[in-house]
């Protein structure tokens, strides 16, 4: 099965599927709405939608409160304003934007304007210096013009029609609370123009005491997407941005996308030291050339910040920032989601991709148009599921090792890999895990542990794993190595975790590595009966 010329290891793609084709693999939960899931437009009687024309808003009533987005255009979103005398009244904010909007916006300078004209709290500090660079300096003439004559009025247009677009209002994705949010890609579209020209009312503040200080920044200026100029990375980030309006003001897309926050209580959590889960009862793949975002139909890790998106608004250019640049509807869940918990997850359906790219970090750069062809399932969304999960940041290898960290991270790992599993079958469950260095890059963790963490925890929610090392062909060599040990002896989870656990207790951590104390210890250890239930990789 394996050719040796080929850069992956492990057993082919397609047994991470459940079967040959990847859209042969079952479909996660169909939309449906419920009290916690609310789904932003109308659904057919059939619940069935085919993702190629964009459905009907629900229909609703504006709530201006603590449970939900506070729009840009509530009739409650008031601005002060003052007036010739000097005197402050409070002003419909979305009146002004209206105005705003309704102008033409000839340049950069025009459109630094437009949008101070309604945040003229931040005359003083939002310099747009970044956006300048960009339209004036660092994209050619002929785009520049392009992107004001012909795009620009058209996102304007997209978040002008916010009151049309979005009539029932959308619940926050709060702390401890399994709820989702379905948004069709062009209510989504609306409220990305809408951050593009930072509409949205009380989330521009990055006090500590301001009242979604919980949540991600959304408004695109607030954590100066616009301002930064030393790295070109940034420019091309909003290069992204601009092809995706272009690419949906030609031609608004079909489909829909649905959100679901999932947490589950301590007392649900996996007993790791208990586990009897074979380590290896399920197929693994390792790749050294692909990447995560091509594995198609597999459930794609977002290496993620527990505030999603992390420095995508920023100046953060790594795997959770570039997803979100390539697909930008991923980005809306910074709108409505709250830090994740340590016991929390994102699974996000449907997002399209839109641009590809080359480079990664400071070397990033946009390169050209991509056509998405995942079809769609019978809800209507792309048949691309994300799944944020957020890894501590370890400054120290010592507390990484930490019996509390490990449990920490299997427990982040598994309540998002578990996500629509069937508690009751000991089945495998398709589609599996399409994974990598979590953790190890800006989060400063250790590929041997973060690749075993994520094999328990595949495991122990019984999809099948495929890891991509990014190019790292010694690391893939380790982790098939590893699994064929682990699957020759039949080691459990429970039995890892334990081995983990001693490792960081009887060896010096900073300098001893892990795989070889493991090797070591299994290979010594008492479990050397024939595995009856496990394959061997390679
Ligand atoms: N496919 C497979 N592997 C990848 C890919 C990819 N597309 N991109 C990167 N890698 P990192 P973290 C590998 O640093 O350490 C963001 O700001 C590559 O080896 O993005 O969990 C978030 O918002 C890389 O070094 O994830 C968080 O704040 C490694 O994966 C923070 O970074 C880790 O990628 C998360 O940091």
């Amino acid at each position: 099965e394996m050719d040796s010329g080929a850069s992956w290891r492990g057993v082919p793609l397609s047994e991470m599927y459940g079967s040959q084709s990847p859209w042969g693999s079952p479909e996660f939960s169909l939309v449906s709405p419920s009290f916690n899931h609310a789904v932003l437009y109308h659904v057919p009687s059939d619940g069935c939608l085919a993702g190629d024309k964009p459905p009907k808003p629900q229909t609703g009533h504006d709530k201006w409160d603590s449970e939900h987005v506070r729009m840009p255009c509530s009739s409650h979103s008031l601005y002060p304003v003052e007036d010739s005398n000097g005197d402050s009244h409070l002003k419909k904010r979305w009146e002004m934007i209206e105005n705003a909007l309704s102008k033409p916006i000839r340049n950069s300078q025009d459109l630094a304007n437009t949008i101070l004209s309604y945040n003229t709290k931040f005359r003083n500090t939002w310099k747009f210096r970044g956006l300048h660079k960009l339209f004036n300096e660092y994209l050619e003439e002929e785009e520049s013009q392009y992107f004001f004559d012909v795009t620009l009025p058209e996102i304007a247009k997209l978040a002008l029609a916010l009151p049309k677009l979005i009539q029932s209002p959308i619940p926050l994705l709060k702390k401890q609370k399994n709820r989702s949010v379905s948004l069709s890609q062009q209510q989504i579209a609306c409220l990305l123009a809408n951050a593009f020209f930072c509409t949205f009312p009380r989330r521009n503040s990055t006090k500590p005491t301001s009242e979604y200080n919980s949540y991600p920044f959304f408004n695109f200026n607030t954590y100066r997407f616009y301002e930064a100029t030393d790295s070109d990375s940034n420019l091309e980030k909003l290069k992204c941005i601009c092809h995706y309006f272009r690419r949906v003001v030609t031609k608004v897309p079909g489909g829909v996308v649905s959100f679901s926050r999932r947490g589950v209580p301590a007392r649900g959590l996996p007993h790791w030291p208990n586990s009897q889960r074979a380590l290896a009862s399920l197929p693994l793949h390792v790749d050294a050339s692909r990447t995560i975002e091509d594995a198609d139909a597999l459930i794609q890790v977002d290496f993620a910040n527990k505030y999603l998106g992390g420095g995508v608004l920023g100046h953060g250019c790594v795997q959770e920032e570039i997803r979100f640049v390539i697909c930008p509807e991923l980005m809306v869940s910074m709108l409505f989601t709250e830090v994740l918990s340590p016991n929390e997850a994102l699974m996000i359906i449907g997002a399209e991709r839109y641009s590809n790219y080359t480079g990664y970090g400071h070397t990033f750069r946009w390169a050209g148009d991509c056509v998405d062809l995942t079809p769609f399932d019978s809800s209507g969304r792309r048949r691309c599921a994300v799944l944020a999960i957020d890894a501590l940041p370890y400054s120290s290898v010592i507390r990484e090792f930490s019996r509390d960290a490990i449990t920490r991270e299997l427990n982040k790992a598994w309540v998002g890999f578990s996500f629509d599993t069937d508690p009751q079958s000991e089945r495998p469950q398709y589609p599996g895990v399409a994974t990598g260095n979590w953790g190890c890059g800006a989060f400063g963790g250790t590929t041997q542990l973060k690749s075993l963490l994520q094999l328990m925890a595949c495991a122990q929610a019984r999809r099948p794993m495929a890891y991509f090392t990014f190019g790292d062909n010694q690391l893939r060599d380790e982790i098939v190595d590893m699994y064929n040990l682990l699957a020759r002896h039949n080691v459990t989870v429970g039995q890892l975790y334990k081995y983990i656990v001693k490792f960081s207790q009887d060896k010096d951590v900073a300098v001893s590595r892990l795989h070889p104390y493991l090797e070591q210890v299994v290979k010594s250890g008492a479990n050397t009966s024939p595995p009856p239930t496990t394959r061997s990789a390679a």
